[in-house]
């Protein structure tokens, strides 16, 4: 049968699943999906072990024991949505409908799962929660120079000379971009990695620049200094399509290599040769990554790199050009599906979700946030700044529901958990951040025990609040009709029935995609090297770099906490999820460190050894691995590790601060100093 991976990666892969007496017993890649190809990861192949976990949840749980104690006793549909009706009640009539605060991510990228609580809190007149977690500081930035979140397709890279993959550990954050990168690589198109650690992607490519966290931005103004200074640039590309060149040819003469070469910790050659390679042909396909955002800097990043193939006219070539995302080329009807209408007004006031500990703790929230509900995410594991997250759960006074399919470190400090289905055995539509293909998909399976969908409960919600019940008075097929029939061009004329038929379908954009070819949808229609709306905004109108707040030049934190410590994803979990599976961890093995020899050295640690990593915010342990895949000054965490199996308890993000990035309001994750100890020598395994 077919299916659709709903998880949070660009590759949104088209599934065959088989099913035997009730249960998945394999799944694959669909072979003939023009972006999936048959490959998979090795987490969704895995995924009977997530849909028939020991770990789901398959009823409505009431808490019994204190509060995170994890003790709960079963309850039915009827009683679990009374109970909440009726504190919901009590918490509008006593502090108003704004202390109530959802919190949700991308658990599921299915349109309609992802967006079916909107309607329920908007019309409870709840906090409006700012989903920044993930790419919105990316996204700013990139728009700032291009203006839409879009970008070449990448089935386009196979006809490249150059690939560079920037800031993108593809082998294992989206598997499908290697298939693309081995095909061009086949013709001969040499292939480059920009990324402070040695990934598999890295270590894959024909080139790797090892550079310091947070220094791309640097490197992309010198390689602009030698394209500019050098001549290697499209005059033509860049008179018709962009704004302020002249200005910044002036600006990047303040950048020669050796410049760059001091702040990334690359030879100025290595440079020049890059430079050069990159303006040789606009035939060069820059990938770009989210993780290269997750800095204090990050968003000036992603709008500084957006500028590189606009210097070269790579934009404009069929085969060349740059893709950070292609979430913003659907344009779903997204009103439909989000009831922006059922808000009272003047709106509620806006959290931002990388701040969920500072919501739940800080005296001065007016009203406070006295009822939490948590659907399609676990916050408890992925949120920075743990700890004040986990204060801020352990509230006696915090009813927090949670809707989830296992039993997550967030389940755990619930007071009502309500089962959910997973997409095996519920229907949504998918777009995706990394193809340009929509997708739907059926049930393959019957709920698992008393599991229900976000849309279907919400549905029970509104219904016994008295709210919002014609919102959900409809099948999911008619929401996704809507929400196609209010779409823009990208999706006119696509209707549910084609998609029932053909499950994946391409939506209207022309082959190759070449969205920025003549321009961009800025406020100036072109490509702006000058953003007058940064300038504005009282951000630098030119490509700038500027430190790390917390990184080497923060020198009085940097002399408590030496290392840079970045967090990025591991290969066997997505986030969080995956956690539960005891295949997986086994794979994974266990939570670790990557640390180069003679920081270890001077810490007096030793491969295998179990080390605490702490900084102002926190301590966790992890099993140190000495390796030459990252250079001295800089630790490596990957994965989120869920509490509950992390030696100590406490996992990486205890670790990360909640503090915005540049722009857009997402986290710095990356941006973070530690220092790390022996905490004693050989754990057993
Ligand atoms: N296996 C697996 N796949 C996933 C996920 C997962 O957790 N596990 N998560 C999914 C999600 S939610 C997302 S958003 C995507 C994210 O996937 P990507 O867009 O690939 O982003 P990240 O994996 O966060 O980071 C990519 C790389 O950026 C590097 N990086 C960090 N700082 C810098 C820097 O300053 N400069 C440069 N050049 N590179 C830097 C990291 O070392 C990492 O190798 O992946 C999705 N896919
Ligand atoms: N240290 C560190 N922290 C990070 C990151 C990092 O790279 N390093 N990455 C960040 C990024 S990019 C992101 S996107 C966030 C992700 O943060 P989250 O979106 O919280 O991601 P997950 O950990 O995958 O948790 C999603 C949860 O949703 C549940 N779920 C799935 N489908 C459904 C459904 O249909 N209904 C309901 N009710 N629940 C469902 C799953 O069981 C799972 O427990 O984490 C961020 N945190
Ligand atoms: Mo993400």
């Amino acid at each position: 049968m077919r299916s659709v991976c709903p998880h949070d990666c660009p590759s949104c892969c088209s599934l065959e699943v088989s099913v035997e007496n009730g249960r998945i017993t394999t799944v694959v890649g669909d072979p003939h999906h023009p972006f999936t190809r048959g490959v998979i990861c090795g987490k969704v192949h895995a995924y009977a072990e997530r849909v028939h976990s020991p770990l789901r949840v398959r009823e409505p749980l009431r808490r019994v024991g204190p509060k995170g104690a994890g003790v709960f006793e079963s309850a039915s549909w009827d009683d679990a949505v009374a109970e909440i009706a009726r504190r919901w009640r009590g918490i509008i009539a006593a502090h108003g409908g704004e202390a109530i605060l959802p919190f949700s991510y991308a658990g599921t990228m299915g349109q309609v799962q992802f967006h079916a609580g909107h309607p329920l809190f908007h019309a409870l007149g709840a906090s409006l929660l700012d989903r920044t977690i993930c790419v919105t500081t990316a996204y700013a930035g990139w728009k700032a120079t291009v203006g839409a979140v879009t970008g070449n397709d990448s089935e386009q890279m196979v006809g490249a000379d150059l690939i560079v993959l920037w800031g993108i550990n593809a082998a294992y954050s989206t598997i499908n971009v290697m298939t693309l990168v081995k095909a061009a690589r086949a013709r001969g198109a040499r292939v480059m990695c920009i990324d402070p650690y040695r990934t598999p992607t890295a270590a894959g490519a024909d080139e790797h620049l090892m550079v310091r966290p947070g220094t791309d931005g640097a490197l992309a103004l010198a390689v602009m200094h030698v394209l500019i200074g050098e001549g290697l640039v499209d005059r033509d590309y860049v008179d018709r399509a962009t704004v302020g060149f002249e200005a910044l040819a002036e600006h990047v003469k303040a950048w020669p290599p050796e410049r760059a070469a001091a702040i990334c910790g690359l030879p100025a050659e290595r440079i020049v040769t890059f430079a050069r390679r990159y303006g040789a042909s606009p035939r060069t396909f820059i990938r770009i990554g989210i993780g290269l955002s997750r800095h204090d800097n990050g968003g000036m990043t992603c709008r500084t790199l957006a500028c590189l193939p606009a210097l070269t006219g790579a934009y404009a070539d069929p085969h060349g050009g740059a893709l950070l995302s292609t979430g913003g080329a659907f344009g779903l009807g997204f009103a439909a599906l989000e009831r922006p209408d059922l808000m009272p007004m003047p709106a509620p006031r806006i959290v931002n979700m990388i701040q969920l500990g500072r919501a739940l703790t800080d005296p001065a929230m007016a009203p406070p946030v006295k009822g939490l509900y948590v659907y399609n995410s676990n916050p408890a594991a992925v949120c920075p700044d743990q700890n004040v997250v986990l204060r801020g759960l352990a509230r006696e006074d915090l009813f927090t529901v949670v809707h989830e399919q296992v039993l997550t470190d967030t389940t755990r400090w619930a007071d009502i958990v309500l089962p959910a289905t997973t997409s095996m055995e519920h229907e949504d539509l998918y777009r995706s951040f990394g193809h340009l293909y929509l997708q739907l998909a059926e049930p393959v399976l019957p709920p698992q025990g008393q599991a229900r969908s976000n849309w279907e409960t919400f549905g029970l919600l509104a219904r016994a609040m008295g709210v919002a019940g014609e919102a959900y008075a409809k099948p999911v097929g008619q929401v996704i009709d809507e929400a196609l029939a209010a779409g823009d061009e990208t999706v006119r004329g696509i209707t549910y029935d084609q998609l029932a038929r053909e499950r994946s379908v391409r939506i209207n954009v022309p082959r190759p995609y070449l969205p920025f070819a003549h321009g961009a949808p800025t406020p100036s229609g072109k490509v702006e090297l000058y953003s007058e709306a940064l300038a504005t905004a009282g951000l630098p109108a030119l490509p700038t770099w500027m430190p790390l707040l917390e990184g080497p030049d923060d020198v009085e934190r940097a002399r408590r906490y030496p290392l840079q410590c970045i967090v990025p994803p591991n290969r066997f979990f997505l986030n969080s999820s995956f956690s539960q599976s005891d295949l997986l961890r086994s794979r994974q093995k266990t939570p670790t460190v990557m640390l180069a020899a003679e920081d270890a050295a001077a810490r007096g640690v030793r491969d295998g050894d179990e080390v605490r990593v702490f900084n102002d915010r926190g301590a966790a342990r992890f099993t140190a691995r000495i390796t030459d895949a990252t250079r001295p000054g800089v630790a490596v965490i990957e994965g989120i590790w869920w509490h509950r199996f992390h030696p100590g308890g406490a996992g990486v993000n205890v670790l990360t601060s909640d503090r915005t990035a540049d722009m857009g309001g997402g986290p710095a994750l990356h941006s973070n100093l530690v220092e790390i100890a022996a905490a004693r020598h050989r754990s057993p395994a």
